[in-house]
Protein backbone atom coordinates (compact mmCIF):
# COMPACT_ATOMS: atom_id res chain seq x y z
CA UNK A 1 0.00 0.00 0.00
CA UNK A 2 1.26 3.53 -0.75
CA UNK A 3 1.18 5.96 2.44
CA UNK A 4 1.27 9.33 2.92
CA UNK A 5 2.90 10.57 5.84
CA UNK A 6 3.12 14.09 6.82
CA UNK A 7 5.59 15.49 8.99
CA UNK A 8 6.10 18.51 10.89
CA UNK A 9 8.48 19.88 14.23
CA UNK A 10 8.93 23.50 15.09
CA UNK A 11 10.90 22.72 18.61
CA UNK A 12 14.32 21.71 19.44
CA UNK A 13 16.37 21.36 16.08
CA UNK A 14 13.05 20.97 13.71
CA UNK A 15 15.75 20.85 10.61
CA UNK A 16 17.31 17.91 11.75
CA UNK A 17 13.99 16.11 13.68
CA UNK A 18 12.69 16.03 10.35
CA UNK A 19 15.82 14.72 8.52
CA UNK A 20 15.96 12.15 11.20
CA UNK A 21 11.64 11.16 10.79
CA UNK A 22 12.85 10.47 7.00
CA UNK A 23 15.88 8.68 7.77
CA UNK A 24 13.07 6.56 10.08
CA UNK A 25 10.88 6.02 8.03
CA UNK A 26 12.89 4.69 5.24
CA UNK A 27 14.58 1.69 7.84
CA UNK A 28 11.44 1.19 8.89
CA UNK A 29 10.48 -2.85 8.50
CA UNK A 30 7.66 -3.68 6.29
CA UNK A 31 8.34 0.42 4.66
CA UNK A 32 10.24 1.24 1.76
CA UNK A 33 10.61 4.88 0.90
CA UNK A 34 9.31 5.96 -2.63
CA UNK A 35 9.83 9.71 -2.15
CA UNK A 36 10.17 12.73 0.34
CA UNK A 37 9.36 16.02 -0.72
CA UNK A 38 12.10 18.71 0.17
CA UNK A 39 11.94 20.42 3.78
CA UNK A 40 9.64 23.76 3.81
CA UNK A 41 9.29 26.23 6.11
CA UNK A 42 5.80 26.91 6.87
CA UNK A 43 4.05 29.67 9.19
CA UNK A 44 2.20 27.87 12.20
CA UNK A 45 -1.65 27.33 11.29
CA UNK A 46 -3.86 27.31 14.01
CA UNK A 47 -0.94 27.27 16.50
CA UNK A 48 1.50 29.25 18.30
CA UNK A 49 5.31 29.20 18.68
CA UNK A 50 8.03 29.35 15.93
CA UNK A 51 7.78 28.84 12.21
CA UNK A 52 7.54 24.94 11.69
CA UNK A 53 9.77 22.78 8.88
CA UNK A 54 7.27 20.38 7.22
CA UNK A 55 7.52 17.64 5.22
CA UNK A 56 6.03 14.80 3.50
CA UNK A 57 7.06 10.90 2.41
CA UNK A 58 5.50 8.50 0.20
CA UNK A 59 5.82 5.34 1.65
CA UNK A 60 5.61 1.66 0.05
CA UNK A 61 4.06 -0.93 3.72
CA UNK A 62 3.38 -3.73 3.80
CA UNK A 63 1.48 -2.81 7.43
CA UNK A 64 -1.44 -2.52 8.16
CA UNK A 65 -2.98 1.49 9.22
CA UNK A 66 -3.21 0.86 12.17
CA UNK A 67 0.13 -0.44 12.96
CA UNK A 68 1.31 1.63 10.71
CA UNK A 69 0.08 4.59 12.99
CA UNK A 70 1.29 3.18 15.94
CA UNK A 71 4.73 2.99 14.08
CA UNK A 72 4.57 7.18 13.63
CA UNK A 73 3.80 7.32 17.30
CA UNK A 74 7.20 5.24 18.30
CA UNK A 75 9.28 7.54 16.58
CA UNK A 76 7.82 10.94 17.54
CA UNK A 77 8.20 9.41 21.13
CA UNK A 78 12.07 8.47 20.57
CA UNK A 79 12.26 12.37 19.28
CA UNK A 80 10.64 12.97 22.97
CA UNK A 81 7.15 14.36 21.76
CA UNK A 82 4.97 16.00 24.65
CA UNK A 83 1.49 17.02 24.34
CA UNK A 84 0.95 19.90 26.53
CA UNK A 85 -1.93 20.33 24.92
CA UNK A 86 -3.52 21.06 21.53
CA UNK A 87 -1.23 21.58 19.05
CA UNK A 88 1.34 22.64 21.19
CA UNK A 89 4.62 23.16 19.63
CA UNK A 90 6.28 19.85 19.42
CA UNK A 91 9.77 17.70 18.26
CA UNK A 92 8.05 15.95 15.87
CA UNK A 93 4.33 15.34 14.23
CA UNK A 94 4.06 12.35 11.98
CA UNK A 95 0.74 11.95 10.38
CA UNK A 96 -0.76 9.40 8.16
CA UNK A 97 -2.95 11.36 5.60
CA UNK A 98 -3.42 8.68 2.79
CA UNK A 99 -3.07 5.01 2.97
CA UNK A 100 -3.71 4.12 -0.12
CA UNK A 101 -7.41 5.24 -1.77
CA UNK A 102 -9.12 3.97 1.63
CA UNK A 103 -11.01 5.58 3.89
CA UNK A 104 -10.89 5.08 7.32
CA UNK A 105 -13.34 6.75 10.29
CA UNK A 106 -12.30 5.72 13.58
CA UNK A 107 -11.96 7.06 16.87
CA UNK A 108 -7.96 6.60 17.05
CA UNK A 109 -7.36 7.36 12.65
CA UNK A 110 -9.31 9.50 10.41
CA UNK A 111 -7.87 8.77 6.51
CA UNK A 112 -8.21 10.88 4.37
CA UNK A 113 -6.52 13.46 7.10
CA UNK A 114 -9.58 15.79 7.38
CA UNK A 115 -8.07 19.11 6.84
CA UNK A 116 -4.76 17.80 4.93
CA UNK A 117 -6.83 19.96 2.00
CA UNK A 118 -6.69 23.21 3.75
CA UNK A 119 -2.95 23.05 4.71
CA UNK A 120 -0.46 24.52 2.48
CA UNK A 121 2.15 22.93 4.32
CA UNK A 122 0.74 19.49 3.53
CA UNK A 123 -0.33 20.16 -0.54
CA UNK A 124 3.15 22.53 -1.10
CA UNK A 125 5.58 19.41 -0.26
CA UNK A 126 2.85 16.77 -1.99
CA UNK A 127 2.52 18.70 -4.90
CA UNK A 128 6.29 18.84 -5.73
CA UNK A 129 6.28 14.60 -5.23
CA UNK A 130 3.18 13.67 -6.42
CA UNK A 131 1.00 16.66 -8.40
CA UNK A 132 -1.20 13.68 -9.68
CA UNK A 133 -2.70 12.91 -6.11
CA UNK A 134 -6.46 12.49 -5.73
CA UNK A 135 -7.22 13.00 -1.81
CA UNK A 136 -10.55 10.50 -1.56
CA UNK A 137 -13.56 12.12 -1.13
CA UNK A 138 -12.38 15.67 -2.30
CA UNK A 139 -10.76 15.38 -5.92
CA UNK A 140 -7.37 16.42 -7.26
CA UNK A 141 -5.24 18.07 -4.42
CA UNK A 142 -3.36 20.15 -6.69
CA UNK A 143 -6.85 21.94 -7.01
CA UNK A 144 -6.88 22.97 -3.37
CA UNK A 145 -3.76 24.67 -3.31
CA UNK A 146 -5.31 28.55 -5.01
CA UNK A 147 -7.45 28.21 -1.75
CA UNK A 148 -4.53 28.58 0.94
CA UNK A 149 -1.97 31.12 -0.95
CA UNK A 150 -2.56 33.12 2.56
CA UNK A 151 -0.51 30.35 4.18
CA UNK A 152 3.40 31.24 4.11
CA UNK A 153 5.57 28.04 3.25
CA UNK A 154 9.37 28.18 1.26
CA UNK A 155 11.05 25.60 0.15
CA UNK A 156 14.18 24.85 1.65
CA UNK A 157 17.60 24.04 -0.52
CA UNK A 158 18.71 21.10 0.44
N1 LIG B 1 0.65 21.10 12.43
C1 LIG B 1 -0.44 21.29 13.16
C2 LIG B 1 -1.03 22.61 13.33
N2 LIG B 1 -0.40 23.65 12.60
N3 LIG B 1 1.25 24.46 11.17
C3 LIG B 1 2.31 24.24 10.39
N4 LIG B 1 2.85 25.24 9.70
N5 LIG B 1 2.86 22.99 10.25
C4 LIG B 1 2.35 21.92 10.93
O1 LIG B 1 2.89 20.77 10.79
C5 LIG B 1 1.22 22.12 11.77
C6 LIG B 1 0.69 23.42 11.84
C7 LIG B 1 -1.12 20.16 13.83
O2 LIG B 1 -0.45 19.00 13.75
MG1 LIG C 1 -0.23 17.23 12.60
MG1 LIG D 1 -0.15 14.36 14.70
Amino acid sequence: MIALIGIGANLGDARENVLDALARLGRQSGCRMVAASSLWRTAPVDASGDDYINAVALIDTDLDAHVLLATLHAIEHAHGRERPYLNAPRTLDLDLLLYGEETIDMPALTVPHPRMHERAFVLAPLLEIAPETIIPGRGLAADFLASVTDQAVVRLDT
